[in-house]
C-alpha cells in the first residue's frame, strides 16, 4: 500500500511537471491545431472541445482538424445546443471542426503547435498527419498503453480512465475555470471511455472527477439521454442482427460478433453508423473471456477487429500482433481478408493466450 502511495505521488509530481511544460508552450505560441484519431470517438472529440474552449478563452488561434467527420451523435456538445452555454458563438465552433478531406492548406495559418489527443501514433491521425508542418511542436496527450511517444512532448498516462481525465487534470493544475460546457464535454469523455463506469478503468479518481464535473454543471441524465437514448429503430434492428450472428468458440471462452455491409443494408442503417454500441456485447455473455467484433468496412477487403477482455488476457498484445493496439482490456486492429478468414485468424491468435 505504501509503495502504491509513493508511486502515486511520483506520478502526480511528473504530471505537474509535464502540465507546466505544456502550459508554457501554449503561452508562447498563438496558432494551435488540435486533433484526434481517425474514426473519432467521444473521448477524443470531447477532449478536443474542452481544450478548444480553454484556448479560445486564452485568445489563441485554434483550429480543430480531424480525419473523420464530426459524429452526429455528439451534436449536443456543440452548435445550438442548450448544454454548451458560454460566450463562444456556436457557428465558430462548428466551422472549426471540419472534414480533413475538404481542407485547403493555403487558407490555414501555419500551426506552431499541434496537440494530438487520445491518439497512440502518427498513423492514427490519418490524413491530418500530412498537414503537420515539420517544424511544429507536437504535444501528444493520451492514455493508450500502446502509445508510441511520437510527440516532442509526450504526456502519456495509461492509468487515466480517459484522455478527458488528463484534460481535467490540466485545467486543475493550471487553475483554469471549468465552465458548464467544459464540464459537459469532460463528463462525456469519462462516461463513454469507462463504458458508463463499468470497465476496469473506473477508478476512485475518475468517479471523483465525474462528481466534481456534475457540481460544475454537467447534467448526467441530460448527457445520458443524448448518448444512450437516441438509437434509431434501424440501428436497433441492426443490433438484433449482430446478436444473432454471435458464435461461441473455445468452449464458450471466446465469442465473435459479425457486422457485415449486408446487415447494415438490410437493417436500413446509415453506412457510417457508430458501431461502438456493439463492441461490448460479445463480452457480456457468461464465461466468455474475450469478446470480438468483426466489422467489414471500406471496399478493400479489410476487417476492423475490436477486442474486449474480461479477466487476464491482454488484448493489447493480441492487437499488436496485427499492427493495432489500445488498452489491456480493450483494443483493436485491422486485418486484411474475408470476414470468415479473419474470424479464424483472430480466434487462433487468441487461443495462443489461454
Ligand atoms: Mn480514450
Amino acid at each position: 500500500m505504501k509503495k502504491e502511495t509513493t508511486g502515486q505521488l511520483q506520478e502526480d509530481a511528473e504530471n505537474q511537471k509535464i502540465i507546466n511544460t505544456i502550459a508554457d508552450i501554449i503561452h508562447r505560441n498563438d496558432n494551435i491545431l488540435i486533433t484526434t484519431h481517425i474514426r473519432s470517438d467521444p473521448d477524443g472529440i470531447s477532449s478536443e472541445l474542452a481544450l478548444f474552449y480553454l484556448l479560445i478563452s486564452m485568445k489563441k488561434n485554434v483550429t480543430i482538424i480531424n480525419d473523420s467527420p464530426f459524429p452526429d451523435s455528439l451534436n449536443f456538445l456543440i452548435g445550438k445546443n442548450k448544454l454548451a452555454v458560454n460566450d463562444i458563438t456556436p457557428e465558430f465552433i462548428t466551422n472549426s471542426i471540419f472534414d480533413a478531406s475538404k481542407y485547403q492548406p493555403k487558407s490555414a495559418p501555419a500551426f506552431e503547435v499541434v496537440i494530438s489527443l487520445d491518439t497512440p501514433n502518427f498513423a492514427r491521425l490519418g490524413k491530418t498527419y500530412e498537414m503537420v508542418p515539420k517544424d511544429t511542436t507536437v504535444i501528444n496527450i493520451d492514455h493508450h498503453i500502446s502509445n508510441e511517444y511520437f510527440g516532442d512532448i509526450n504526456w502519456v498516462r495509461p492509468h487515466a480512465c480517459s484522455t478527458g481525465e488528463m484534460i481535467y487534470d490540466f485545467f486543475k493544475e493550471t487553475g483554469q475555470e471549468i465552465t458548464p460546457a467544459i464540464a459537459t464535454s469532460l463528463y462525456t469523455s469519462i462516461i463513454t471511455d469507462t463504458g458508463r463506469f463499468v470497465h476496469a478503468n473506473t477508478t476512485p479518481k475518475c468517479l471523483r472527477i465525474a462528481s466534481d464535473l456534475i457540481e460544475l454543471g454537467a447534467n448526467p441524465s441530460e448527457i445520458a439521454k443524448h448518448l444512450y437514448q437516441t438509437v434509431s429503430f434501424s440501428e436497433l434492428k441492426l443490433q438484433a442482427m449482430t446478436i444473432n450472428s454471435i458464435k461461441l468458440e473455445a468452449e464458450g471462452k471466446i465469442s465473435v460478433l459479425w457486422l457485415t455491409k449486408n446487415m447494415i443494408n438490410e437493417a436500413g442503417a446509415a453506412k457510417d453508423i457508430d458501431t461502438q454500441i456493439f463492441t461490448d456485447t460479445p463480452l457480456s455473455i457468461e464465461n466468455v473471456e474475450v469478446g470480438v467484433m468483426l466489422k467489414e468496412f471500406n471496399n478493400n477487403n479489410e476487417i476492423k477487429v475490436s477486442l474486449r477482455s474480461k479477466n487476464d488476457i491482454d488484448v493489447n498484445e493480441i492487437a499488436k500482433t496485427f499492427g493495432g493496439g489500445g488498452h489491456i482490456k480493450a483494443s483493436g486492429c485491422e486485418i486484411k481478408g474475408s470476414i470468415e478468414d479473419v474470424h479464424k485468424t483472430i480466434v487462433d491468435e487468441i487461443l495462443k493466450r489461454f
